[in-house]
């Protein structure tokens, strides 16, 4: 873990970079926005990093692709197969949990969490153990899936199209499928998802989940700590957050990369499992992943 000390000019100098485990224990009402970064040790790919979805596709749709694609609305209704051919690196895994999971888990138990915006669609909060009125999934998740057709309300279980995802073939709407030979041939060549299902993710174009709508105001008021865990903050409104948070709230980061568009008063560079046991090691919490070993 390298520790990067930054200062905001509105709060006073922090030295130490254990400061950050003072600034925990003081905190009573913490607000953590994760991303892709804090799953990444179990082997479920970010987006941005040198490993991550991006650098996949830009090499296998060839040079000039834009493979934020794959997750754009308009291009799952042209050519929903793109995402049926990579989602399955996103699925949810059974069990699993990081220490950074765990340790997020552990800010709920002694009554500091406020909320974990998480971007991620993982779903691995729920193996940690986190309690569910402490998430807000800013970017959905594989829990529901749903037919892609407008007029068409069916909804399921995500798991139910698992298997789908995992053979790269389409999952069709029960209701809407057999209609669909008929539609493709006729007018619909521009709406190739008719009567395909859709994870319950938010795609590029589409308004985040309303629970966000529901709590984030309220949350920006009352939060007295920022933790920002392992994301390159670029997608909007997340992103944002930050900036709404009053200017006398101390911000830790901790990240692989920094990130040059905001300020932070801590950086904690490096992996997000050792920022977990370094802060949990300083404020005198026991994890429960002491032998977790990281894939990567
Ligand atoms: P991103 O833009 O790929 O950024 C990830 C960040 O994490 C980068 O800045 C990395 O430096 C950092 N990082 C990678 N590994 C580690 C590590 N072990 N420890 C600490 N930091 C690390 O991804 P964002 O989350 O910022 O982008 C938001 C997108 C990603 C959301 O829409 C998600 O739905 C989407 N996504 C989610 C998952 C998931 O659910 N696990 C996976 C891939 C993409």
């Amino acid at each position: 873990l390298n520790e990067v000390i930054t200062t905001r000019s509105k709060l006073p100098q922090i030295n130490n970079p254990s400061e950050a485990a003072d600034l925990i224990a003081k905190a009573k009402n913490i607000i953590v926005i994760s991303g892709a970064g804090i799953s990444t040790s179990l082997g479920i790919p970010d987006f941005r990093s040198d490993k991550g979805l991006y650098a996949a596709l830009k090499s296998r749709l060839g040079p000039g692709a834009n493979p934020t694609d794959v997750f754009t609305l308009d291009v799952f209704r042209k050519d929903p197969e793109l995402f049926y051919s990579i989602a399955e690196k996103v699925l949810p895994p059974d069990q699993i949990y990081t220490p950074f999971h765990s340790f997020i888990k552990k800010l709920s138990d002694e009554g500091k969490l406020l909320r974990n915006y998480t971007q991620n669609i993982d779903a691995v909060e729920d193996n940690a153990g986190i309690p569910a009125e402490k998430i807000i999934r800013c970017h959905g998740s594989f829990h529901k899936a749903n037919c892609e057709t407008s007029d068409c309300t069916y909804s399921t279980e995500g798991s139910s199209i698992f298997p789908n995802i995992r053979e790269k073939k389409l999952a069709f709407c029960p209701r809407c499928a057999p209609k669909r030979p008929d539609v493709l041939k006729s007018k619909c060549a521009n709406y190739a998802s008719y009567g395909v299902m859709r994870p319950g993710i938010t795609f590029f174009g589409e308004n985040l989940p309303q629970a966000y709508d529901e709590s984030i105001d309220e949350d920006e008021k009352n939060c007295d700590l920022l933790i920002v865990a392992g994301t390159s903050l670029k997608v909007p409104p997340v992103s944002k957050i930050i900036d709404e948070i009053a200017t006398d709230v101390p911000r830790i980061l901790i990240n692989m990369d920094p990130i040059h568009h905001t300020d932070f008063d801590i950086n904690l560079l490096g992996y997000s499992d050792d920022a977990a046991f370094y802060l949990a090691g300083l404020l005198g919490w026991k994890l429960d992943h002491e032998t977790f070993e990281a894939k990567s």
